[in-house]
């Protein structure tokens, strides 16, 4: 069923009576933090830059300081951002309902920043640099990374154990995800009775067949996202607004 954006009551019901929440997460949630989505025409990343030469292991092996500037462009660009009222609602859930779980796509930590506790990132975490070559963790020096645009050339640090070239903490296409972090989404997935689709274009996998996963296992599924996407059709409820309008109806 797809619908105008306003509350169905059968819908706050389900919700209500949630005892096993998952929150699945996507740009979308963050943008109205003002931080880009990927896909969008115009506004997202992708139409601007080139994940093959930003977001492979091989084009951090190619031109080292384009990647590394490129994600403490971004980086930057979360320090300076606030989480907005979908991060807060999200976080809010937790105080009402039994179990709540945010599995993000989301290098960013606006979630946690919002005080939602329990999260599981799946592409990892722009904090979470590390090395390249042993994977030793790099800890950022505090404050903004003076980076003003994206394109800048910025030479990564040397790894402190070894000297190799430190790496952004994200996965990259053609990489696996953590595999703590999926296997715990999976059973999140399964054993969810309320599956909760936010900001998501449900492009890219292995993450997008989780609420196909959820929904076959029995959850039901909900979607917000103001435009279509893949997931619709395993949604029981598309919602189709703003996440930063929406999610807080959901806990009216
Ligand atoms: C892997 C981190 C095994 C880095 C990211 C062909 C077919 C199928 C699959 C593949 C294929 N070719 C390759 C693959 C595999 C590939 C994949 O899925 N590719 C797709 C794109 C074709 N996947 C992988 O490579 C994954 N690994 O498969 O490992 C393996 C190993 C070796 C060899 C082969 C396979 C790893 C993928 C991880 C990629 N990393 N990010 C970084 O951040 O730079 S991907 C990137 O997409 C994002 O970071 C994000 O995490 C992810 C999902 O994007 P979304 O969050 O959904 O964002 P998007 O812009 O797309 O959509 C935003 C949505 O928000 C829109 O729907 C919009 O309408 C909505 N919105 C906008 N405003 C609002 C809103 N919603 C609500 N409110 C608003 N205000
Ligand atoms: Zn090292």
């Amino acid at each position: 069923m797809s619908i105008a954006f306003t509350t169905p009551a059968e819908l706050l019901d389900v919700l209500a009576g949630a005892r096993r929440l998952c929150v699945f997460s996507g740009a979308g949630v963050s943008a109205e933090s003002g931080i880009a989505t990927f896909r969008q025409p115009d506004t997202g990343l992708w139409s601007r830059f080139d994940p093959l030469m930003l977001a492979t292991l091989e084009a951090f092996q190619r031109d080292p300081a384009l990647v590394w500037g490129w994600y403490e462009w971004r980086r930057a660009a979360v320090l300076r951002a606030q989480p907005n009222p979908a991060h807060h609602a999200i976080a809010g859930l937790a105080a009402r309902l039994p179990q709540v779980c945010v599995v993000t796509q989301n290098v960013d930590d606006l979630h946690e920043r919002a005080g939602a506790r329990d999260v599981v990132h799946l592409h990892g975490s722009l904090e979470a640099a590390r090395c390249s070559r042993c994977a030793a963790p790099y800890a950022h020096p505090a404050g903004i990374p003076a980076v003003t645009q994206g394109g800048e050339r910025m030479p990564p640090p040397a790894c402190a154990a070894c000297g190799g070239p430190v790496r952004p903490g994200v996965v990259w296409f053609g990489e696996s995800l953590p595999m703590q972090a999926w296997a715990r989404a999976e059973a999140l997935a399964r054993e969810a009775d309320v599956f909760l689709c936010v900001g998501t274009s449900g492009l890219v996998y292995p993450a997008a067949s989780l609420p196909q996963q959820a929904a076959r296992a029995g959850a039901a599924v909900i979607q917000v996202n103001p435009d279509a996407t893949p997931l619709d059709g395993c949604a029981r409820w598309n919602l189709r607004g703003p996440a930063g309008a929406v999610m807080p109806a959901l806990l009216a």
